[in-house]
């Protein structure tokens, strides 16, 4: 067994110029606003994994049990060839794992390679299935899968690229367009795209996933404002700050914000700012869209993917799509 290959596309020094960068733009704005992406760091891993656990948290279980239940099937939908998985944001590869037994199972998982911001990760992934899958090719490729599409691992047989999770809905409609047009570019004929993403349905029961009765998700929220203390050596209270999520029905998009509920000055120490916030000021901390399966299909299609198959849960909440390139 060789040893993984690792493609590294980013390291620290940029992560740390980019937060600089992003929060500079973001808090000097009106109305101020912050990257989602910040929230995933230590603590914030943990606390987003308590919030899959709870109960009114219906997207990881039934993503979960479509590919549970239905890998054997999305393995068969995939022909008969050896496959190169790679999955997006793969995290600890945790929602992909079925996949890969279905295909392994079948003898045709040729290769698994995680992409993910977070090196360590990457790393420990390998590390943990190198074991498990001693004839595939592994590998991994640190990076902001953003800006380093063009980046994936290039050899001869087929390549299936996984987006799960429900990321997706994090983008705009514009940063949604421009990922699926940077991934068909980055993908040869015959390449196969699955795509996770979270249905439109009963708003009380989006709402709800993001107004947990816990508090975990307010919690979440709320932890951006301790990224920032830490890195950027900045003095926020976030407990002086509200966990808002509003549902807004034209755009299906669950917008979340935290709210001062006092006024207050905050100093970023290491960006030399001062920010005054005022008695309900809102930052802008991240959407979450829903989509329809007819018109997320005709994105697909519309940026050059075939469509094959989509499967849902039983309730129909989150559907996992298949589609060609
Ligand atoms: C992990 C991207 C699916 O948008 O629902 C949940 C992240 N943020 N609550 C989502 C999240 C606040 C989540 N995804």
């Amino acid at each position: 067994m060789s040893a993984p290959e690792l493609r590294i596309c980013i390291d620290d020094a940029d992560l740390d110029a980019s937060l600089r960068l992003d929060v500079r733009r973001g808090l000097t704005s009106h109305p101020k606003h912050l990257p989602m992406r910040l929230h995933y760091d230590g603590r914030g891993s943990t606390l987003f994994a308590e919030l899959t656990r709870q109960p009114e948290y219906y997207q990881t279980r039934s993503e979960r049990a479509v590919l549970h239940d239905r890998a054997p099937e999305i393995a068969a939908a995939l022909g008969g060839d050896p496959i190169s998985v790679i999955e997006l944001g793969a995290g600890r590869a945790e929602k992909i794992r079925p996949l890969l037994s279905a295909l392994a199972d079948a003898g045709r998982l040729d290769g698994f390679w995680p992409f993910d911001v977070a090196e360590g990760e990457v790393r420990d992934v390998l590390l943990e299935l190198a074991p498990v899958y001693p004839d595939a090719h592994l590998g991994g490729i640190v990076g902001d899968f953003t800006r380093h599409l063009a980046h994936l691992p290039d050899h001869h047989d087929t390549r299936l690229v996984a987006f799960l999770g429900g990321t997706f809905g994090n983008f705009t409609g514009m940063e949604r367009s421009q990922f699926l047009r940077d991934l068909r570019e980055s993908l040869r004929a015959d390449d196969w795209f699955l795509l996770g993403a979270d249905l439109v349905k009963d708003p009380d029961v989006i709402l709800a996933a993001y107004n947990d009765a816990a508090g975990v998700t307010a919690e979440f929220n709320r932890h951006i404002l301790y990224v920032l203390n830490h890195r950027l050596d900045a003095d926020f209270e976030p407990d002086n700050f509200e966990h808002i999520a509003l549902w807004d029905s034209d755009t299906a998009t669950i917008d979340m914000r935290l709210r001062a509920m006092k006024p207050m000055k905050v100093d970023l120490a290491a960006l030399g700012i001062d920010l005054t916030f005022s008695v309900g000021e809102e930052i802008h901390t991240g959407i979450s869209t829903k989509f329809l399966p007819g018109e997320l299909e005709n994105q697909l299609q519309a940026t050059g993917f075939e469509t094959t198959r989509c499967w849902t849960d039983e309730r129909g909440y989150m559907g996992v799509f298949l589609a060609r390139a």
